[in-house]
């Protein structure tokens, strides 16, 4: 039987700049991303989402955008990964480097794709413009994409 587990994303933009994060351990380790992990028992997805960015990015924000869902299978697993991504441009604090991230701004022309999961150059264009989105990913290993459906939500 699969078992969806939740997860959180967060994005942070500032004028035409993105912040990103080079995960230094466990999953998805050696790629860009933006800041997240579970959401615990005794919160909502959005108090996630805020704990998870200040954690590992040392940022505070107010009010998180929901940005769009994404949902991911790998063969041969039985968890389904339910990821709510959000978005913001208000936020407090200085990016700083945690355990698991060493962030860095980058011109939204120059996001590196060919250092993030294969499936988030599908996704940022609907991120960048401001367009809801729900995406569907399945994955062989961690970098082969076997199917997939992504599309815009109102
Ligand atoms: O706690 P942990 O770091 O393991 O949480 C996984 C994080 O990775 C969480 O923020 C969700 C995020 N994530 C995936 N899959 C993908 C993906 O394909 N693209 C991006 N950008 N993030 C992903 O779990």
């Amino acid at each position: 039987m699969t078992k969806t587990k939740l997860y959180t994303l967060a994005l942070i933009r500032s004028n035409s700049n993105i912040l990103l994060g080079m995960k230094k351990r466990g999953f998805g380790v050696g790629r860009w991303n933006g800041f997240g992990g579970k959401v615990h028992s005794n919160e909502t997805v959005l108090e996630a989402a805020k704990r998870e960015l200040h954690e590992e990015s040392g940022l505070m924000v107010n009010e998180l955008q929901e940005a769009g869902t994404l949902r991911f299978e790998f063969i041969g697993e039985t968890e389904i990964m339910e990821v709510h991504v959000f978005t913001t441009n208000k936020f407090e604090g200085t990016p700083t480097e945690s355990e698991e991230m060493r962030p860095q701004w980058f011109p939204i022309s120059e996001v590196p794709f060919d250092d993030m999961w294969p499936d988030d150059i599908l996704w940022f264009p609907f991120l960048l413009k401001g367009q809801k989105f729900s995406g569907y990913f399945k994955f062989k290993g961690h970098s082969e994409i076997l199917d997939y459906t992504l599309e815009p939500e109102c």
